[in-house]
């Protein structure tokens, strides 16, 4: 190690004691990869702060000494972002210790929480504040606040409460020269210049490290209706989101659009997971709606709707969860679908969107590029739906050679997100960019938009510390 960077590590030593500065090489490994294993890198060391104030001086000194910064949550994202990268004069700083649920303003509707929170910790605290905290991912057990805020993450109920983005008051953030930005406003209105806590929303650590954030909370849910039900097509889907909309006064929390394939994938590599239905059909909908009031009559308005949409040629059959278990079995199925397609082999993954009201041409052309240009992959486009969002992903068929399929990679993902931009749709739906969809991102963003993005990262982050490599290159 040169002297600068020996010098450096004792100086971030000094501000966090010398068990919270990993440098052993076996404490090292856990922070050096991603978890779809696409990166593997090195690092300095890994920084584990436990306040908001140690954060903001182990950045002060990473600026000065000019030392790369690749902030770690609960490393679920899927674009490499919290990976740092194979040069090793990286900090990687950690957030997992600052897990402290600051306040809870019950009724304000809102809490603060610290950057290292796990979501389903502060999902439980606002349930036990008679709350919700409404988003909701399959990486919930693990993944953290400051990851979903700087992911923007988005989940199963961005229809009815939008993406993290939407779920924010108020930020905490160190920045680069080492201050603090406090401003975690408990304010439904605020409209005092520029909204600068929105730039940090999304920014994947490119411009500053989030340490805690003032969260929006909503009444407890009380009341749910969840179907799983064989949709005609993907077109006779959104024409039923649009009905249910409509009949249940908007309170249609999920709607997550599944194919045949995805349901024989998780009945075969997710233990306990059962087709739903007695026949197999080409494409289903897992559908919740909830409340709450106890005492709404959703599974009333569900059923009807339903019924008539069976009338009408859209559904071909549906099943209603009767209790809590079978509703838990269903979403099961649902957020089982990312391991199950990781148990059955390679995959080659598209976080895209268009308009709602466009996701059926949408699958119906990429599909037929996918089937003529990729016949050793089977096409597995699921998600959500009602967000026009979908996980356009195509699985290595049974028989084919995994480095064959992967080899295809780039030109697959090139004809799929040429496709996209013809829909005026996203390349980077909930994912982020990271360092997976930086080239991407150059490629398909206006080019105004671009020169923006790298004005703002000049202001907040001159020396560009903050996870270089990420986003922009
Ligand atoms: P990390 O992976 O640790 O980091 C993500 C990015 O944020 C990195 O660039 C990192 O540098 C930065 N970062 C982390 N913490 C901070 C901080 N405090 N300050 C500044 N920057 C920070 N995502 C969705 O949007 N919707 C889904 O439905 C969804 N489902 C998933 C299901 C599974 C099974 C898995 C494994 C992942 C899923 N994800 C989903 C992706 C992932 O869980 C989200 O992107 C999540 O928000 C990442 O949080 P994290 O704490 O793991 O962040
Ligand atoms: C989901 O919705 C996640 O399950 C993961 O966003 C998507 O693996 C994927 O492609
Ligand atoms: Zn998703």
């Amino acid at each position: 190690m040169n002297a600068p960077a020996s010098e450096t590590l004792q100086r971030l030593a000094h501000i966090l004691g010398p068990h919270r500065l990993l440098t052993a090489a076996n404490d090292l490994q856990p922070f050096l990869t991603d978890h779809r294993a696409l990166y593997r890198g090195h690092a300095l060391a890994v920084a584990q702060p436990e306040t908001a104030a140690e954060v903001a001086q182990l950045l002060a000194v990473c600026n000065q000494a000019r030392i790369g910064v690749v902030p770690q949550g609960g490393n679920t994202g899927y674009c490499g972002g919290a990976t740092p990268d194979e040069s090793g004069a990286q900090l990687v700083v950690s957030l997992a210790r600052m897990k402290r649920i600051r306040a809870i303003d019950a009724l304000n509707y809102s809490l603060v929480a610290e950057a290292g929170c796990v979501l389903a910790d502060v999902q439980r605290a606002a349930e036990d504040a008679d709350r919700y905290f409404p988003l909701s991912l399959g990486s919930e057990g693990s993944c953290q606040i400051g990851g979903n805020l700087s992911t923007n993450a988005g989940g199963v109920h961005v229809l009815r409460y939008g993406m993290m983005r939407e779920l924010v008051l108020g930020l905490e953030v160190a920045l680069p020269d080492g201050r603090l930005l406090s401003s975690l406003t408990r304010l439904r209105k605020d409209n005092t210049g520029y909204d600068i806590k929105a730039l940090f929303l999304g920014a994947e650590g490119s411009l500053g490290i989030i340490t805690a954030a003032s969260l929006k909370l909503f009444p407890r849910i009380r009341a749910t209706a969840t179907t799983f039900a064989a949709v005609r097509d993907p077109r006779a889907a959104i024409e039923l989101l649009a009905r249910l909309r409509a009949a249940s006064a908007d309170r249609v929390s999920s709607f997550e659009l599944i194919p045949r394939l995805a349901v024989e994938l998780t009945v075969r590599h997710i233990q306990g997971v059962r087709d739903p239905l007695q026949a197999s059909h080409s494409w289903y909908v897992l559908c919740e709606l909830s409340s709450s009031r106890a005492h709404d009559a959703l599974e009333t308005m569900l059923s009807e709707c339903l019924e008539q949409a069976l009338t009408d040629g859209l559904l071909a059959d549906a099943v209603l969860a009767r209790n809590e278990r079978e509703r838990a079995a269903l979403w099961t199925l649902r957020e089982s679908i990312p391991e199950a397609q990781r148990r059955d082999g390679a995959s080659l993954k598209h976080d895209i969107s268009v308009p709602v009201a466009a996701i059926a041409e949408f699958i119906e052309r990429a599909g037929n590029w996918v089937r003529e240009h990729v016949p050793d992959g089977r096409l597995v486009a699921y998600g959500h739906a009602g967000d026009g969002n979908l996980h356009f992903n195509i699985n290595q068929a049974p028989d084919a050679d995994r480095s064959a399929f992967l080899a295809r990679g780039d030109t697959v993902k090139r004809a799929i997100h040429d496709l996209v931009r013809d829909f005026d749709g996203s390349i980077s739906a909930e994912h982020g960019i990271g360092r997976l969809k930086v080239a991407e991102l150059e490629r398909y963003a206006p080019a105004v938009e671009l020169d923006l993005m790298r004005a703002v990262k000049h202001a907040f982050d001159p020396n560009g510390i903050m996870n270089p490599g990420k986003v922009l290159r």
